[in-house]
């Protein structure tokens, strides 16, 4: 029992009784989050190695974010795009200049981001290629994961995601992930393709890592194809694979970069860690010959650009650049493989660890269907961490990004401490 009379254990009954049942998630219930820790209704402390699906990056209630939420709180909220607001004109500057794009459409979740992306190659492609009316097709990859809307869900290849949600929307065509000829092969076999849509990690799948060239490699067919290059990095963006971008784009790390062919993407799909978890901030960004042809009245949102979103973003990415988040990622995924991949040397229930800087999964010897992720993961609860299994054989390992080298280590040996004794 807390202070504020609520148990772990109410919660979780009132949710089940009053809430949809459209998830399953681990028992425990958090109260309180400060950078990489949360603290559960009873006052247990965890590392929290989800991050909310990489939207706090920042690490939870950063205070600069905080402090700029609540200052912009007490001013002015929301006018809607019905009028002009003093922040939306100084955060479009602000992200175009921070990504390198002409210009930015802002929406709120991922998903409206990703239909914003659709939405915008379809209307470009029939301003500016002469696709017959409703003809334009767009090219994505099996075991894709974009979002849960009605269209988003018609190529989603999860049965859970589609399954009992059509009619659905054509066209979309949809190829294998990390094989660029099955592209090359799409252009030449389909008619009206304007663009292709790709995670440049697989979340869902299980932090799938393309091969080094794939992205390069499909920009460059795009090109010759004169179609759209679309990423969608609502969850590998900004600082969470080590660099800002995990197609790498205008980014400033190169530095440190090992892919020097870097690539561009002509539309780029931002969400989830723009706001460091304060509030549902979403982008789309592109340069003007694709944006500029959705014209005034076409596309939209009551929140999209609102005043308290704009701050919150600006004060979210200038935490990025000020931590030198995407260094410390890249840094720190690689102790983490390092460290794992030494434990399974010495160790046979985990078979893989793969991931970018600190979106990582590791494999464990049992089968998909298997419920020992799950049961790893109750057991890492116990322990004080706080993973999520995305098949029955893999757990994703992705903590906020402000976490420090001895942190690491502190977790690393949790997870191959709770391992062993299974
Ligand atoms: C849930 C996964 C992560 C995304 C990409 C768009 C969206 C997402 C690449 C939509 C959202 C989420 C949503 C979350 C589970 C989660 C997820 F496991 F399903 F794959 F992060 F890894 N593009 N990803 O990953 O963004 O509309 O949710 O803001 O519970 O559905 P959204």
């Amino acid at each position: 029992m807390t202070k504020e009379g609520i148990s772990s254990k109410e919660s979780i009954e009132l949710e089940d009784k009053y809430g949809a049942h459209n998830y399953h998630p681990l028992p425990v219930v958090l109260e309180r989050g400060e950078g990489v820790y949360v603290w559960d209704a009873e006052g247990k402390k965890y590392f929290d190695f989800l991050s909310a699906y990489s939207a706090v990056n920042q690490g939870h209630c950063h205070p600069k974010i905080t402090k700029v939420l609540i200052e912009q709180a007490q001013k002015l909220t929301l006018t809607s795009r019905a009028f002009y607001n003093t922040a939306l004109g100084k955060y479009s500057k602000f992200m175009t200049e921070y990504f390198g794009y002409d210009k930015v459409l802002p929406m709120n979740t991922g998903a409206e981001a990703v239909e914003t992306a659709i939405k915008l190659a379809r209307k470009w492609a029939y301003t500016h290629k002469n696709i017959p009316e409703n003809q334009a097709n767009i090219i994505v990859c099996e075991q894709n994961f974009h979002g849960r809307t009605t269209t988003i869900v018609s190529f989603s290849s999860d049965p859970d995601s589609y399954k009992g949600f059509g009619p659905f929307t054509p066209g979309f065509i949809k190829i294998p992930y990390n094989d660029s000829d099955a592209l090359k092969k799409a252009f030449a076999e389909n008619n009206n393709v304007i663009g292709f849509m790709v995670e440049p990690i697989q979340g869902e799948a299980g932090v799938v890592v393309p091969d080094e060239s794939y992205l390069s490699d499909c920009f460059d067919i795009c090109k010759e194809n004169d179609a759209l290059f679309i990423a969608d990095e609502v969850q590998t963006g900004i600082a969470r694979t080590g660099r800002l971008l995990a197609t790498c784009g205008n980014c400033t790390c190169e530095a440190f970069c090992e892919d020097k062919k870097q690539t561009r993407a002509d539309i780029l799909i931002l969400g989830k860690a723009l706001s460091g978890g304060a509030l549902p901030i979403s982008a789309v960004l592109a340069d003007d010959e694709v944006m500029l042809s959705i014209k005034p009245g076409e596309h939209g949102s009551t929140y999209g650009g609102n005043p308290l979103a704009c701050e919150v973003a600006i004060a979210a990415l200038e935490v990025v650049r000020d931590e030198k988040l995407s260094e410390r990622a890249f840094h720190l995924g690689e102790v983490f493989r390092r460290e794992i991949n030494a434990f399974i040397e010495v160790n046979d229930l985990v078979t893989l660890v793969r991931g970018k800087g600190l979106l990582n999964a590791i494999v464990i010897n049992d089968t998909e269907t298997s419920k020992t992720a799950w049961n790893i993961c109750m057991k890492l609860r116990d322990n004080g961490l706080l993973a999520k299994p995305t098949h029955g054989n893999i757990i994703r390992f992705a903590p906020p990004l402000v976490i420090t080298e001895e942190e690491l280590m502190e977790c690393i040996s949790i997870i191959k401490k709770t391992i062993s004794e299974f």
